[in-house]
């Protein structure tokens, strides 16, 4: 049975050498993003799960930049909540609180929105201290581009609204659950360097998360894992726990609900708004 004591967590928490964040849709949730699944979020008007992947591309490239262009939208006026500062907080020796000032920490999100970044970034910025923890999209990021040419490197970070004149305004008409719009293939975004297709350089379902070794290693290092608002559904993320737990390390879920996935092996088990317990917790 998972521990719930504040005390003997942060005992945990200020002896940790290597510390591994695995976060998903919760943690943005309070920033009014949806969720996929679970409590805490309303349920997508569209299923990622069949518009994430590449065998919906290859059938209606339109309609899957459509999807995407509708989510960028959604998230393009959001910004991180207290839960992504806690979070971001950890990657500042100046800022953390418990953490050892030595700890390495890195946090790998499966959040496409960007958020934890934009937290890093401020108390960055607001601290004029350089981060020495890690953050890594390894699901991408719904503002990065890249050409589907299969001999031209063309990748970037595009915040253009819309990305193409073509799309504009269809992000209302598909809020309204209206018929979709169609958008000629030729009006979708196209590469600048040689005028093929763009795709959102997002990792969809069937294909490889970026940074999975890097990611691998992290965990094998890790003694201690903290898996924040994810319903641990998704491989590889959802098994990152299970592999720091199967090395020794300690796993302590921060969930709205409990019982998720990774009770069974959780050490601990703080059930919140992952923002509210992470306040709670660190102070
Ligand atoms: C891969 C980008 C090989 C797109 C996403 C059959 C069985 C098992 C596995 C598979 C299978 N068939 C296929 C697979 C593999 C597949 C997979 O796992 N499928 C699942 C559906 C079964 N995985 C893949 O294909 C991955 N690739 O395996 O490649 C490989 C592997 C290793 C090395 C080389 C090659 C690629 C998966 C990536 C897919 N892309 N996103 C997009 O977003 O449109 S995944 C998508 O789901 C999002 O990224 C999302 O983040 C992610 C996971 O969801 P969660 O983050 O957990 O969100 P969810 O809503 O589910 O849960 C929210 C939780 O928060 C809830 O528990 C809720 O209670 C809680 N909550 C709410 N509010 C709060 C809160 N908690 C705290 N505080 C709050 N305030
Ligand atoms: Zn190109």
């Amino acid at each position: 049975m998972p521990s719930t004591s504040i005390e003997d967590f942060r005992g945990i928490l200020s002896n940790a050498r290597n510390i591994l964040v695995v976060s998903g849709a919760g943690l943005s949730a309070a920033s009014g993003i949806a969720t996929f699944r679970g409590q805490g979020g309303r349920w997508r008007k569209y299923d990622a799960s069949i518009l994430a992947t590449l065998a919906a591309w290859h059938e209606n490239q339109s309609r899957v930049w459509q999807f995407f262009h509708y989510r960028r939208e959604e998230v393009r006026s959001k910004r991180p909540n207290d839960g992504h500062y806690a979070l971001a907080r950890m990657c500042m020796p100046k800022w953390r609180r418990i953490v050892a000032p030595n700890a390495t920490i890195v946090h790998v999100t499966q959040n496409i929105d960007g958020l934890c970044l934009e937290a890093l970034d401020e108390l960055s910025s607001a601290s004029e201290e350089s981060p020495d923890g890690t953050i890594i999209e390894m699901h991408g990021n719904l503002f990065d581009v890249v050409c589907t040419a299969f001999d031209c490197d063309y990748r970037a970070k595009n915040m253009d609204y819309p990305i193409c004149p073509a799309l504009g305004g269809t992000e209302a008409i598909v809020a309204a659950g209206n018929v979709e719009p169609v958008v000629r293939r030729a009006d979708l975004p196209h590469c600048p360097k040689c005028q093929q297709l763009l795709r959102p350089d997002v990792v969809w379902f069937g294909e490889r998360p970026k940074q999975i070794q890097r990611i691998l290693e992290a965990a094998d290092s890790a003694d201690l894992c903290l898996v924040v608002g994810t319903s641990s559904l998704v491989q590889p993320a959802s098994k990152l726990p299970e592999r720091v737990h199967a090395n020794g390390g300690k796993v302590a879920v921060f969930n709205l609900e409990p019982n998720t996935n990774h009770s069974d092996e959780a050490d601990f088990e703080f059930v919140g708004p992952c923002e509210l317990e992470f306040a709670r917790i660190l102070g």
